[in-house]
């Protein structure tokens, strides 16, 4: 994409740094904030504080102005999503359960779409002050510094394993493919958001990263981050992404990616 995009007349450089400040404003009212209430959402250990919402809130708030247009997609929201040209999507904090627990791997997630093409990705970890940041042809970055993936063989590779600990019916899949896959690369980790850990192999901590079923807006904003740092992220079934489902994901360098697609 060429530099100074514009988007409805405004330059998508603009936007994005207008709607990462609106996130770092975010963060940190998050990162000082005390848990009120925790209810339990449909699913296995699926769990939401009245800060997932009060963040929502504070965030449809500071970017409604940014592109009045544009619609959201939102973990917290029983509304059927108005899906315009542009849609945000937004996990206020992926990683409920780590924030919960203050385990510190939790992330506000942020992604700008439109028809299906990211434009936009701004996840941002407020406990350990690191944000990913990415512009659709102008790179991916941490804390404003360049990030690239790995390209390792799987056989040198750490992967992320996502459990998607929700649906109970996908626990004995997940648990199967790490022990299938554990001969075949050098280890695994699982951090509990799928933000951070599609970020952690955008910059290279970890090669690669799976998860057998996620929500758009787990995914999102940290799929534009990945594609800008050179990597491959898409749908374990095949096929291209789309943004309005959930999906299983599959991501990492070229040689990764291709060997997750294949052994998932
Ligand atoms: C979580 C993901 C995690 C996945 C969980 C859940 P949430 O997002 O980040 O990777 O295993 O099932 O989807 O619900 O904390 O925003």
């Amino acid at each position: 994409m060429e530099k100074n995009t514009l988007i409805f007349g405004k330059d998508l450089e603009k936007i994005a740094d207008q709607a990462i400040e609106a996130v770092l404003r975010t963060g940190r009212f998050l990162a000082k904030a005390s848990i009120a209430s925790v209810s339990q959402k449909e699913g296995h250990a699926n769990f939401v504080t009245d800060l997932d919402v009060k963040v929502q809130e504070m965030l449809v708030t500071a970017l409604t102005p940014l592109i009045p247009n544009a619609s959201f997609l939102l973990e917290e929201s029983d509304e059927a999503p108005r899906l315009s040209e542009l849609v945000w999507i937004i996990d206020p904090i992926d990683g409920t359960q780590n924030f919960i627990c203050q385990n510190r791997q939790s992330a506000i997630s942020v992604g700008l779409f439109s028809q299906g093409t990211g434009l936009l990705g701004i996840v941002y970890n407020p406990f350990l002050e690191e944000i990913f940041t990415a512009v659709k042809g102008n790179g991916a970055f941490l804390n404003g510094n360049p990030i690239h993936v790995s390209e390792k063989p799987l056989s040198d590779a750490i992967i992320c394993a996502g459990t998607s600990p929700y649906y109970e019916e996908l626990h004995e899949k997940a648990l199967h493919a790490v022990s299938a896959l554990f001969p075949l690369c050098a280890d695994f980790r699982r951090f509990g958001s799928a933000a951070l850990e599609i970020c952690y192999t955008a910059c290279g901590r970890c090669d690669g990263y799976f998860e057998y079923r996620l929500s758009p807006w787990d995914y999102a904003g940290a799929s534009v981050i990945l594609t800008e740092a050179g990597g491959r992220i898409g749908s374990i079934e095949g096929g291209q992404l789309d943004y309005t489902q959930k999906s299983g994901i599959a991501a990492g360098g070229q040689a990764v990616f291709e060997a997750l697609r294949k052994l998932l």
